[in-house]
């Protein structure tokens, strides 16, 4: 059968139909194969997700609620919601009597801008975990001089913060000033902090001022649904998440919302209209089908046995890595963590985060700077994230860590001399002065060797190169 012009290459692999698109995607699948993935918030999904989420469910429009869409057609569509709606409620052992979930934001940040906007008129005012001190830009972030983040834009916000000593969220700072601000949301939840959250404590404040409160749970959702960390659920109004972090979905958002909160407003006044309005149609249009497919795929894993143990190894591993750093000397952030993730001060190295990140690119070990506690500038901050989840996902086990925190000890060993040997601070003295580097190209060859010597979860690994 002959094809029109215009559907020529419709049914093309893209192996063929994009050569340029198809090598850089065999080389990202390298990428992450051979290096070793330490950002916290990142992980691998499973080959059922990335099917799900590479479906023809992406052909769809979708607009409304199952059973109540503005467009036709969507007898499966509904059936695909409606399930990622009762699995998110399952993985979380909810009550569908008391809590509901919308499963359509794009991602973590719009579904924060959609539970803001649910809950408060534009400049109310809102309370969440300062961005320096580990908080996410959507609890509000802004500068002195900046409002950065649209949360700080539309609504008016007062952070709180960690202590600078102990690295602790400041609960006593936070009960004082609350009293001052009477927020109308107080936020909990953070982009990098180690330690467990006081959701009574929390709850205690907000119930002081009459604020709702809500958690971010997005970094330890995949700890939460494997019950290795404290709920949320049983404190919070609205508990919003991404799916592709600790939880190993795709990349996607979620906000539960409780039902019984506003049990006294007129229907469609209650929370779960005003969420579900917030998402459709204030802030979103059409939700991606393919990617609530994927979501609920990951659900149902999330759900598992299996995946409890996942949550578990995590956190063991987490711990050995802390461990590791902390006796080779160096200044971990509240000295460990009961999470996924750690925060490794370099200051007292005189190394900033920008250069190790920089080496540790280098040498195939993927990592974010990421300012510390006391930290004075956003811009060049004084430690680094690590993060567990990804590597788990590939079996790393407690003395699996241990070693990549030697690798680690190394990195830094190259960062001094490569420091020293740039003779200045500056990082565009410092990348030259790495260029060519013996110890680091030595480093690369056996940090690679390490890590493709473990499996990898998601796609076939088998004959993929550095060039394609
Ligand atoms: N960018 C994510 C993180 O790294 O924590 C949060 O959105």
């Amino acid at each position: 059968m002959s094809v029109d012009p215009w559907n020529a290459g419709m049914n093309t692999p893209l192996e063929v139909e994009d050569p340029e698109i198809y090598k850089l995607i065999q080389q990202e699948k390298y990428r992450q194969y051979s290096g070793l993935e330490l950002i916290a918030s990142e992980n691998f999904t499973s080959q059922a997700v990335m099917e799900a989420n590479g479906s023809p469910l992406t052909n769809k429009y979708s607009e409304g609620l199952p059973g109540a869409r503005y467009y036709g057609g969507n007898e499966y569509i509904d059936q695909v919601e409606n399930l990622a709606r009762k699995r998110a409620l399952e993985a979380f052992n909810l009550n569908p009597e008391e809590w509901g979930v919308n499963v359509q934001p794009y991602s973590g940040s719009t579904a924060n801008f959609a539970a803001l906007t649910a809950m408060i008129q534009p400049h109310e005012r809102i309370m969440g975990l300062d961005l320096p001190s580990g908080g996410h830009l959507t609890h509000g972030y802004q500068t002195s001089k900046k409002k950065i983040s649209s949360t700080s834009i539309y609504f008016e916000s007062m952070p709180y913060q960690v202590d600078p000593k102990t690295g602790l969220i400041d609960l006593d700072r936070l009960e004082e000033n609350a009293k001052l601000f009477r927020p109308r949301i107080l936020i909990c939840g953070a982009s990098a902090y180690p330690r467990e959250w006081d959701y009574a404590r929390f709850r205690k404040v907000a119930d002081q001022h009459g604020a709702y409160l809500m958690c971010d749970m997005a970094h330890i959702s995949g700890l939460i649904a494997g019950q290795e960390a404290d709920s949320p659920f049983k404190y919070c109004d609205v508990v919003t998440t991404t799916t592709h972090k600790t939880l190993r979905g795709p990349r996607a958002g979620l906000i539960f919302f409780r039902r019984n909160k506003d049990a006294k407003v007129e229907k469609g006044e209650d929370l779960e209209s005003r969420v579900n309005q917030a998402v459709f149609p204030s802030t979103q249009g059409g939700p991606h089908n393919n990617t609530i497919a994927a979501v609920a795929v990951a659900l149902k894993q999330a759900a598992s046995p299996e995946f409890k143990q996942y949550a578990k190894q995590v956190i063991a591993n987490s711990r050995a890595l802390a461990a590791k750093l902390i006796s080779h000397g160096y200044k971990i952030q509240t000295d460990g963590s009961d999470n996924h993730l750690i925060l490794w001060d370099l200051r007292p190295l005189k190394l900033t985060g920008s250069k190790v990140e920089r080496i540790c690119d280098e040498v195939a070990i993927t990592l974010n700077k990421n300012s510390v506690c006391g930290d004075v500038s956003a811009v060049t901050p004084g430690g680094v994230r690590l993060g567990t989840a990804a590597l788990t996902s590939r079996s790393f086990k407690e003395e699996d860590f241990v070693k990549v925190g030697e690798f680690l000890h190394r990195v830094v060993q190259i960062a001094l001399r490569v420091q020293e040997k740039a003779g200045t601070k500056l990082i565009k003295d410092f990348v030259a002065a790495l260029q060519g580097d013996a110890e680091a190209a030595q480093l690369k060859k056996e940090v690679e060797a390490f890590a493709t010597s473990f499996p990898f979860p998601g796609f076939d690994v088998k004959g993929l190169t550095p060039n394609h």
